[in-house]
């Protein structure tokens, strides 16, 4: 009598052997795991743990089979950005150098609106060939998701334009790239004249009327505002959010970064994704975060930049369990920021947040501050988004200060563009 032939399980894509892992698999420590293997295949982690573990000898499991050292961690998530935007604004920069504030320079018509002016005056291909290096060199300091949000175009064919834009550096890059639209993110000069509060008014009936008809051609997967003195009161934040949560989109926002507003609690209580920044925040709007399971996203890039004093409710944000994200805010005015890893280093400088705490949040609570739970752990299952870096510790990727230490990024198991 003859047998069938066992089914073969299909071979993995990849496996390595010999890092050290940083699984972050727990809720605290990094989860290490000395003399790892991590295999992959169809975009998934088919294996992380220790290599003695493997199922099988190497050859019989993978196609391809890499032997190395250093550690693996997932692939960081830079969960708040700008990069998609012309032109740049070091002339701000210098002014500020010589005492001019960030708020003065905006109130004068430069700040946001001087790159509203750059950008509506690029072509789709222009703003593309600007904004993609920029996301390349996130890319090859670890990153392999990438948040990029709109709001330098202030009319519906600019905001689209910057949309495109976005999920063409992902297509470009093949990393997974999240849209946000911030539209309600400065008062383009149409609108600006004699009656600003009202004109402020007609103006987020535009940002609302635009909305479904950018969310219906595919571009929108969040939706943020920038409630600040300089941007948006809580009440025009309330309409743009009632109109995300109408087309059942989620939301964030630029919350309390120079002024107490409350925007940490309206986020919160729209179930909101995050509140990004905080610094100004109370602890009413650090409790209503926690029981909203909202994320605080801490931006330490402009916290630098604008050579801020106020810290973050770090504190509270531990005490009360929000889990804390770090992202680039890369953007041409207040944080022209282009490693994860640097606002990972900063974090801790300026934050006081253990090395530990830093890379959890710019992976796992990175993720979650997009709505994602499929990737920043090294787990079977999650998706095969991973940095081998060349590091002796993971303490490392906080203390150097630039420098290239990731050897290979993986997204989706595959070497990004
Ligand atoms: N994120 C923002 O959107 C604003 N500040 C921040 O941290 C302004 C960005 C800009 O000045 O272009
Ligand atoms: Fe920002």
């Amino acid at each position: 009598m003859t047998h069938a032939p066992l089914k073969q399980a299909p071979l993995w894509d990849g496996l390595i052997l010999g890092p050290a892992l940083a699984t972050l698999a727990g809720d605290t420590g990094y989860g290490a795991i000395a003399d790892g293997a991590l295999g992959w295949r169809d975009g998934r982690i088919m294996f992380a743990g220790a290599r003695s573990g493997l199922p099988d000898a190497p050859d019989a499991l993978a196609r391809e089979v890499f032997r190395g050292d250093g550690w693996i961690t997932p692939g960081l998530v830079d969960c708040h950005t700008h990069v998609v935007f012309a032109g740049d604004r070091a002339v701000e920069f210098e002014q500020r150098l010589q005492g001019a504030s960030y708020e003065d320079i905006a109130r004068a018509g430069g700040g946001i609106l001087s790159t509203v002016r750059a950008v509506r005056a690029a072509s789709e291909d222009a703003l593309l060939a600007q904004s993609l290096p920029r996301a390349q060199a996130l890319l090859r300091d670890g990153v392999t998701t990438l948040e990029i949000k709109s709001g330098y175009g202030l009319d519906e064919d600019n905001e689209r334009k910057m949309l495109r834009v976005a999920r063409r550096i992902g297509e470009t890059l093949g990393i997974e790239v999240r849209t946000t639209y911030l539209a309600a993110h400065a008062l383009p000069p149409e609108y600006s004249g004699s009656e600003p509060a009202g004109r402020a008014d007609a103006y987020i009936d535009a940002v609302i009327d635009w909305l479904p008809r950018l969310h219906g051609e595919g571009l929108v997967d969040a939706v943020d505002a920038f409630c600040e003195s300089i941007g948006f009161s809580p009440t025009q934040t309330r309409r743009v959010f009632e109109a995300a949560r109408a087309l059942g989109l989620p939301v964030k926002l630029h919350a309390d970064q120079l002024s107490d507003l409350g925007g940490a609690a309206l986020a919160a209580e729209f179930g909101g994704l995050s509140a990004d920044h905080i610094e100004h925040s109370s602890e009413a709007g650090v409790q209503a975060m926690a029981a909203h399971g909202t994320v605080a996203v801490l931006l330490p890039g402009a916290f630098h930049v604008l050579r801020e004093t106020k810290l973050p409710p770090l504190d509270l944000l531990r005490a009360h369990g929000v889990p804390m994200a770090v992202a680039t805010d890369c953007n041409p005015g207040t944080s022209p920021l282009l490693s994860l890893r640097q606002a990972m280093q900063l974090a801790c400088t300026h934050f006081k947040l253990t090395p530990e705490e830093a890379l959890r949040g710019a992976t796992v609570h990175g993720a979650r501050a997009l709505g994602l739970h499929d990737r920043g752990r090294l787990q079977v299952g999650q998706r095969a988004d991973f940095v081998h870096w060349r590091i002796g510790q993971p303490a490392d990727l906080c203390y150097w200060l630039g420098g290239e230490l990731a050897q290979a990024v993986y997204a989706g198991g595959r070497q990004p563009a």
